[in-house]
Parts: C-alpha cells; structure tokens; sequence
C-alpha cells in the first residue's frame, strides 16, 4: 500500500547524494551546513522520540519556537510520526496561547527555553503531558532527549485525507478556528507548485519568512523540499544580509513588505540578482507601484499569487512568460483549483463583475477543528468554500482582488481581526466602545488604528490603551495609533461606520 504521508513524498525528492547541502544558515555566528542526510537522521531521531511518548493517534503538536532548522526537522517529525502540527507566531501572549492550546488540546507543546515557565503552565492546566524546549542555538530537551534515539524511523502510514496540521486563522468573528491540512492538501498543492513555478535542478531558495505560517512554512520550505533544492535559511529577514546572498540563489518568496524593504536597499540591483529565477509575492496585495518600481530596479518582474490558511495556494500568475504577470492581478487559478465570482446572493457573475471569490478543489481544508456549524456556515450548499475575498475574473481568467468582505487587517503579512482588538479594548476601565481599522501604511501595506470612545466622565490616553494592549497580545495587533474620540460614526441601522474611519485616517502613514 502507498503511503499518503506527506514526509515520505518529500523524503522521496531528497537526491540521490544525501551528503550534499540541504540547507545553509546565513545568520547564525557560523554558518551551518545541514545535509540531506542530516535532514533524514534528525527528524528519524525526533519522530522516535514523539513514537516513544506513545500519543494517541493525531495528536496535536503545538510548538512555538523561533525559528530554526531544527524546528522545521521537528515540523517533518511530526508529519513522519503522523501527528498533527499546530505552529504558533511567537508574538504571541499568554491569552492567545491559552485559547489555541485549550482549544486544541495538544499531547505535546514545544516551546522556547525563555517561555517555558507560562507556557508548561498553561499547558499542563490544560491537560498536555509532555512540554519540551528547543531554542534557536540547537538547545533545549527536545533534542537533549532526541538524542538518546535511534537514527532509522518508518514513517508512520497515512491517508490522504489524514490531518497533517492546523493552522489557526480567524474569519468573520474574533475567535480563532483551527483551519484543518491534510497530507493530501499539502501534498497536491507542493505538487502544483513546483509545476507551476517550473522548480529546476540547481534551484536554491532564499528563505527568509517566519515558518509558523503557510508561506514559510509549506509554500517556501515544501517547494524546496519536493524539489531537493539547497536554502539558504535566514532566521530573520535582513535586506541587505538577502541581497548579498542573491548570487548564490535562485528564487526569493516574500510578502510585500520584504519587497518594499529591498527597495528599500541600495545594495538591491540589476547586478545583485542577476543570477536570480524567481521572485513570489503572496499574503497580502502587492502595490502596483511596487511592482513597477521593483521591475525597473531588478530587471525582475515579482510573481504574485493568492491563497489561505484555509487552502493553501489558489492563484498564481504565469511563471512564463514574465511579460503575461499582470501586476495588480493574483493570476490564474492553480491546475485543479475551481475559482469562481458569486453575488452576494450566490448568483454567478459574469467576466468582470465583482463578487464573492469561491474555491474548490484538492488543496481546501477539511473543515474547522471542532467546529462543525462553522465549518458549515463557510462552505456554500454545492460545497464550494467562500474564501471571504471579493473579486473579479476577467476575459483571460485572470483574478484580482478588490476587497474583502471579512473584517480582516493584513499587516506585514500578519492577520488582524479588529473584532479581537475590539474586544480587547472594550474590556479596559473607561472605555465605552472602540472601533479597530487597517489604513494604508508604506511598509506593512496596513497599519492597525484603534478609534476608542470613553464612558462618561472617563479619563483614557490612547497612548495607555496601546501601552496595556502590549502586555496582553502579539506586538503586530497592538494599534500604531489609539484615537479617543467623543462617539463613533453609525449608520441608520446603527452599525459603526468603518469606511468613515478609514477615510479619516487614511493619510495618517502615508500622503
Ligand atoms: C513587526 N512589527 C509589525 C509587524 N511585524 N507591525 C505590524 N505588522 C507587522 N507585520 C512591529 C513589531 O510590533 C515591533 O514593534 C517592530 O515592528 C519590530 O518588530 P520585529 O519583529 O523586529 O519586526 P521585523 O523583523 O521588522 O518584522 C517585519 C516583517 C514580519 C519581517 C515584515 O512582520 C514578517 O516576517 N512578516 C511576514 C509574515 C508572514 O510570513 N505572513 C505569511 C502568512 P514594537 O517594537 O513597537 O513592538 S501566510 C498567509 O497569509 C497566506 C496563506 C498566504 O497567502 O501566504
Ligand atoms: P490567512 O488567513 O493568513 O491565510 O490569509 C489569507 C488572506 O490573505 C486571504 O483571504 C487574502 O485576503 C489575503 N491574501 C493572500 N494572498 C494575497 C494576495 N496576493 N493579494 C491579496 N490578498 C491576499
């Protein structure tokens, strides 16, 4: 019988020469050379070491770890162990962890070594038996315990249709849902892509996203794993440290606020990517002006495509010829994936009529974890999946996004759910009601802005309201700006006004 996991595909594009370099990192003291084959005997000793811990079957793993090899090793453990990974933002606070491990109930939790007091805390309240540390300098028990183990591992059998990993994502209200992957999502989609994108021998990717997200984590690593391509791997995004590794590499994937700061670079030219295949823009809309400003500085015309927690990719722009990627434009839909434009009632709209964006095919998740009636509420009664964007197609089938109907901020590539902040923010002394906005913003695309009215007689600071939201959530959600203001703009029906919000703001950041 085949084996649906998704690390024995991926294992199976490691090439023949296991010795050779899989990865490099580029900003540690030293760099450091994993090999193929150090790639195969780390994760065969970790996914011994979650075997040994006899877990029931698809048990979460949560790990919120800085970025490391190691913490990818262990991301492919967990897949060769056929557990479920759960990745967490390391921006994230106490009140967050606690929601996505209570809600999840992971058999084991990977932290930092820094972290571990709170988080064992929280997790052991919750019923998690095994908390481990891993921290960026390849320390920490996870792999003082690794150690003791064998270097041989079978991967565990899979379906398809088994979860590989959730990926909380918020859609319309506050809470998070766990959005869930299966091997088969991951795995039709990495398939597409390298297809897609026209992965080659001698490709070499300059990874430099965080890889608790899809586009780190499964668009970037995937891609250069089911290719057996070489990454040079840096824990942060550094322009300049980028760039002088763009001779040695051939493509880059970044959300736009990377390709803003390499503009932003004056090392970033025409000689120092020469030697460069691909660029791929993707999270959140890339500004036309951007486009244009990084093909004349390059040479280099960027590659957007679209997609979601929810789906993994759904779009691209051609990968040739360069001159057919439409800057504004997200492309066309992948190999497999359907994509079409419905009216708000469900009515199907014409080429260049704007509407829902809905989506089916192999890459669409299962559903939420744990919660059906959501789940349901997402999908439309012929079980497409309503992504929450708004859009059109043209003539070509080209997608682009206008809008979206959710009330979401994308912020350096980060999601914000105002209804999150709001809630937040309603539960401060003194404050009567607020209203959380995204305005344009020249590096993150947008930037959060709290609009807080006060109770009666109130005394609040917008500069307190920031100050406290600091301490209680990621550091990205925390609004750039709290306005106090006597009342909100509402409508007949009493509902707040946003778009009058972000009109007023809207050259806060920018002219
Ligand atoms: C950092 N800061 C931010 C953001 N990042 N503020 C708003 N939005 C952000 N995204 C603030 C911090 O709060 C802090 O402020 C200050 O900037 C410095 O923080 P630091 O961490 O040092 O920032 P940085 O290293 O410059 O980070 C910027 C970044 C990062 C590199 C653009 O945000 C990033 O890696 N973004 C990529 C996100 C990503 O991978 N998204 C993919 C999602 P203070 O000091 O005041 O606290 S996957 C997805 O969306 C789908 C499926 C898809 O299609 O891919
Ligand atoms: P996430 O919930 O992190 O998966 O974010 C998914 C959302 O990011 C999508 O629903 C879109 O709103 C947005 N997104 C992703 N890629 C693009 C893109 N190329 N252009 C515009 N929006 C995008």
């Amino acid at each position: 019988m085949t084996n649906g996991n998704l690390f024995t595909a991926l294992r199976a594009a490691f090439p023949a020469d296991l010795d050779t370099t899989a990865i490099e990192t580029a900003d540690t003291a030293t760099p450091l050379h994993y090999s193929w084959r150090d790639l195969e005997r780390g994760t065969a000793m970790l996914a011994n070491l979650i075997d040994s811990l006899d877990l029931p079957a698809s048990s979460r793993v949560a790990v919120q770890v800085e970025k490391s090899v190691e913490a990818l090793m262990l991301y492919l453990a967990v897949l060769r162990a056929g557990h479920v990974f759960l990745p967490l933002n390391t921006a994230y606070q106490a009140a967050e962890i606690e929601y996505f491990i209570g809600n999840a109930e992971p058999a084991l939790v990977v932290c930092s070594g820094k972290n571990f007091g709170w988080v064992s805390k929280i997790a052991f309240l919750a019923g998690t038996k095994n908390v481990f540390t891993l921290n960026d300098d390849r320390t920490g028990t996870l792999l003082e315990r690794a150690a003791f183990f064998g270097d041989t591992h079978t991967p565990a059998q899979c379906d398809k249709d088994d979860l590989a990993a959730i990926l909380y994502t918020s859609g319309t209200t506050g809470r998070s849902k766990g959005a869930m992957l299966t091997h088969g999502n991951l795995l039709s989609n990495a398939r597409v892509l390298k297809d897609v994108w026209a992965w080659q021998e001698g490709d070499v990717l300059i990874h430099a996203l965080p890889i608790f997200h899809v586009h780190g984590l499964f668009v970037a690593s995937h891609g250069a794993l089911i290719n057996g391509s070489k990454m040079i791997w840096f824990s942060r995004f550094d322009p300049r440290a980028a760039t002088a590794r763009m001779d040695e590499a051939t493509v880059f994937m970044g959300v736009p606020t990377l390709y803003v700061r390499l503009l932003g670079e004056p090392s970033f030219n025409k000689a120092a990517c020469r030697h460069m295949r691909l660029f791929v823009s993707g999270s959140a809309p890339l500004l036309i002006e951007t486009f244009n400003a990084f093909r004349a500085r390059s040479g280099h015309t960027i590659l957007e495509r679209y997609g979601m927690s929810e789906t993994v990719m759904l779009t691209s722009n051609p990968y040739r010829p360069e001159t057919a990627r439409k800057g504004g434009t997200v492309g066309l839909p992948l190999p497999g994936v359907g994509l079409r434009v419905h009216s708000d009632k469900g009515v199907p709209l014409p080429a260049g009529e704007i509407g829902q964006i809905e989506v089916k095919g192999p890459n669409v998740f299962k559903g939420y974890w744990r919660m059906p009636e959501k789940t349901a509420d997402e999908f439309t009664t012929d079980l497409w999946f309503k992504t929450g964007d708004v859009g059109k197609i043209d003539n070509d089938g080209v997608v682009t996004i206008v809008g979206r109907s959710k009330d979401l901020i994308i912020s350096g590539g980060y999601n914000v759910y105002p209804a999150e902040i709001e809630g937040f923010i309603n539960d401060m002394p003194g404050v009567a009601e607020s209203a959380v906005i995204g305005v344009p913003h020249p590096d993150f695309g947008e930037a959060v802005v709290a609009v807080v009215v006060p109770k009666p007689d109130a005394a609040i600071s917008g500069a307190d309201i920031a100050a406290a939201l600091k301490s209680q959530i990621a550091n990205f959600k925390v609004p750039k700006l709290v306005d106090v203001v006597p009342d909100l703009p509402r409508n007949a029906m009493g509902k707040v006004q946003k778009n009058l919000l972000r009109d007023k703001h809207k050259n806060l950041f920018t002219k």
